[in-house]
């Protein structure tokens, strides 16, 4: 019985955690992302449909971003460059940089 408990324990503080995430992002309908020391900052994250992410580049060295089924790809940004792209339609968009492949990141879209 306990286990189930726990179960429920952690799911409900993760919907809570989830929902004030939400709120928070969807009054702004822009979000900001980093790119430095070869990493998306941060390299994963959730946001309500049509929401516009940008990036900019922190780094000292160019960097690009890429999706990976092709739907959309920034040129390489220099340092203090931007690129944006709103995401109208939920689902899982996984990306990573043109130039460092290991250099990886996701954006889910809610609903
Ligand atoms: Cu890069």
């Amino acid at each position: 019985m306990s286990l189930i408990y726990d179960s429920l324990r952690a799911f409900a503080a993760g919907a809570a955690v989830c929902c004030a995430v939400y709120g928070a992002l969807a009054q702004s309908g822009e979000t900001h992302l980093t790119i430095d020391n070869f990493t998306f900052k941060p390299d994963v994250i959730t946001v309500p449909a049509g929401t516009k992410i940008v990036w900019e580049n922190d780094d000292d060295i160019p960097h690009s971003i890429v999706e990976t089924t092709g739907k959309f790809r920034s040129p390489a940004l220099d340092t203090e460059d931007k690129f944006s792209f709103t995401f109208d339609k939920a689902g899982s968009y996984e990306y990573f940089c043109g130039l460092h492949p290991h250099m990886k990141g996701k954006v889910v879209v809610m609903p």
